[in-house]
């Protein structure tokens, strides 16, 4: 788990020079393997990013200083992945104002439903965009997404990043046809 855990920067390329603006987090480092797709999303968007285990029962004062600090270190979305009683991404957004994605994680009992209950399920006034279960890759394009709003260059890449998915669906049908 430890080793995993130091590489995750390595593992996603070359360090930022910007501070990163998307902080994804997750419950522990089991949840990486399925977390590890947003951060490969945001990364190739170009998004500076941090990785960081923040755990809702056993560092909960990591986490309401995470949540607090955030907004002003300049993270502008908080993509949050945890399993079973996954309070992580509810109880970030209680504590900042910036949009926090919830990611359901699945874990061996309950398939994650558990998960996406527990993340989905806000109070009013308090709100977390929960992708779904396993949905880690949603959640790091959700991310760049809120990001492109105000950010032409970024939207020019979403807009080529749609047109690579249609080009693939029409490549697949005629393959259909052959
Ligand atoms: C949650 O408990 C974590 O997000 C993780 O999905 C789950 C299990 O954690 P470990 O026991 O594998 O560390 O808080």
């Amino acid at each position: 788990r430890v080793e995993e855990a130091v590489v995750f920067p390595a593992a996603l390329g070359e360090s930022d020079d910007l501070g990163p603006v998307v902080g994804v987090v997750m419950g522990s480092d089991s949840d990486w393997p399925v977390m590890r797709a947003a951060a490969v999303a945001l990364r190739e968007f170009g998004v500076p990013i941090e990785v960081e285990v923040v755990s809702a029962h056993r560092t909960p004062d990591k986490m309401i200083s995470y949540g607090r600090e955030a907004a002003a270190r300049g993270l502008r979305v908080i993509v949050a992945g945890a399993g079973g009683a996954a309070h992580l991404p509810g109880m970030l957004a209680s504590v900042t104002t910036l949009p926090v994605i919830g990611v359901p994680v699945p874990l061996s009992t309950l398939d994650g439903l558990d998960s996406l209950l527990s993340i989905v399920q806000m109070p009013g006034g308090v709100p977390v965009a929960t992708v779904s279960i396993g949905g880690a890759k949603n959640a790091g394009l959700l991310a760049v997404r809120i990001l492109a709003a105000g950010d032409p260059t970024l939207t020019g890449k979403l807009e080529a990043y749609m047109q690579t998915l249609a080009q693939q669906v029409e490549q697949k049908n005629a393959a259909l046809q052959a």
